[in-house]
């Protein structure tokens, strides 16, 4: 089903024009109400006259996280804090937090974005869903709690945590959609496993699953091992939060709706725009918020984008999946690796779970070295230490195949690494 005809299977031609007249709206807006972007247009060489058409968004300037942390907490924020409806904060590693502020048209917008969301996933009127994301200063919960609202789903306020219930009440209330993080929704395949519900017995049908990167294999595995479709949902709160981009039943790339949220993808290094189905940083230009619209926002997330209508009817271009954050990266003798080649690569191979984890360390003769542990099944985890070896290597040599770094594999009993209610945490850089 999709939400919102008009938009979303907008002609091209359209959708640009629609693009272009948001962007010279929002420039005027910026200037007029930001003293930090007012600054920087007037300092960038360009007047608000140049902005005619879409393509002339790169004459404006880029936002960046550094940004977000030196103008915290409302120095970004183009309307005083009277005026502002909500606020939501994503919590980083090091220095201020991120904040985001909403007027009443901005959370307005982001109910549109995510019941979009919903539809696209495979959501029909009249569904419940179980909303299992965190709610409060965190976007997932309360985004997708406006996107049902609009939607028109009976709503399950769950937040994440106390699996055990959520279990119970899936059992008890038959919701057929589950939004959460992918690494969660393993967690409960898992423990309803242990409560004795077979795949069967599991009501749910769609999943609405992002907030942290996840490969094709580990949808797989949620596929298999909930007996659901999968969907995979993008966001940041910088944006709105969740429902800037989700894929469609096909699942060929996630539809980025881009007459609220532009997108670019640029090469981070050169910052100039990467060639369609390259990879490179996601930028984004919210065209039609007004408490805190960000022209040009670098997201540091890496993916390609394919502007070529789906065959489910929809218009608006398609990311890849995420393939990791420039920040996530790990940069090991020379070589870049992305947690998302390590897990495609391990559940390449029979007996490994997706539950792993990465383990970075830098000996005392200066070299680095990478640990992945992976979890195996307890009829796998034999005493033949022939078979355990055997299966450990070709781990290893799968992961080795595919990042081109040597790795250290250890194999580890069921349930020993430990279990995300959230954004799984897949990686242990000692070096930091
Ligand atoms: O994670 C918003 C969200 C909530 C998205 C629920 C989807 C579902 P932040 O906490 O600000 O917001 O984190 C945003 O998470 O820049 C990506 O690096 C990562 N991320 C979000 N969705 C995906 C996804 C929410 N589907 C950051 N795949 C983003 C990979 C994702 N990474």
């Amino acid at each position: 089903m999709i939400f919102n005809e008009k938009f979303e299977t907008m002609k091209l031609n359209d959708l640009k024009n629609l693009q272009s007249e948001r962007l010279r709206e929002l420039a005027g807006y910026v200037y007029k109400n930001s003293p930090v972007y007012k600054k920087r247009i007037d300092e960038s060489g360009f007047l608000l006259s140049d902005i005619k058409t879409i393509d002339d968004i790169t004459k404006l300037p880029f936002t960046t996280k550094d940004d977000m942390r030196d103008y915290y907490p409302f120095g970004l924020f183009s309307m005083p804090i009277s005026k502002i409806a909500e606020v939501h904060v994503s919590s980083g590693t090091t220095g201020n937090p991120v904040v985001s502020g909403y007027s009443k048209d901005d959370v307005e917008l982001w109910g549109e974005a995510a019941a979009r969301s919903i539809a696209a996933a495979g959501g029909q009127p009249g569904d419940i869903i179980q909303i299992s994301y965190g709610y409060g200063l965190f976007t997932g919960g309360l985004g997708l709690h406006y996107g049902a609202l609009k939607f028109g789903a009976a709503i399950m306020p769950m937040s994440s945590g106390q699996t055990k219930r959520q279990i119970k009440l899936m059992s008890d209330f038959k919701p057929r959609i589950l939004a959460c993080t992918p690494s969660f929704a393993l967690y409960m395949g898992e423990e309803a496993k242990a409560m004795g519900f077979s795949p069967e017995q599991i009501s749910w049908e769609v999943g609405i699953f992002g907030a942290e990167p996840w490969t094709i294999a580990l949808r797989n595995e949620i596929d298999k091992s909930l007996a659901m479709t999968a969907t995979d949902i993008y966001g940041l709160s910088e944006i709105t939060g969740p429902g800037v981009a989700q894929e469609c039943h096909l699942r060929e790339g996630l539809h980025f709706w881009s007459d609220v949220f532009y997108p670019e993808i640029i090469n981070p290094e050169t910052d100039k725009p990467a060639a369609e189905g390259e990879v490179g940083e996601l930028v984004i230009t919210t065209l039609t918020r007004t408490g805190m619209p960000l022209l040009r926002y670098r997201t540091r997330d890496l993916v390609s984008i394919d502007n070529t209508p789906c065959a489910c009817g929809r218009t608006a271009p398609r990311i890849s999946k995420i393939k990791g954050r420039t920040d996530d990266m790990i940069i090991v003798r020379g070589i870049n690796v992305f947690p998302t080649q390590i897990e495609y690569a391990l559940l390449q191979v029979e007996g490994a779970l997706p539950n792993y984890q990465i383990i970075v360390n830098r000996e005392s003769h200066g070299l680095d070295t990478i640990e992945v542990q992976v979890e195996i099944d307890e009829k796998d985890f034999s005493d033949r230490i022939k078979a355990m070896e055997a299966l450990k290597n070709k781990i290893k040599k799968s992961i080795e195949n595919t990042i081109l770094v040597s790795v250290n594999v250890r194999l580890v009993g069921p349930k020993t690494i430990a279990r995300s209610e959230g954004k799984a945490k897949r990686v242990i850089d000692n070096r930091r």
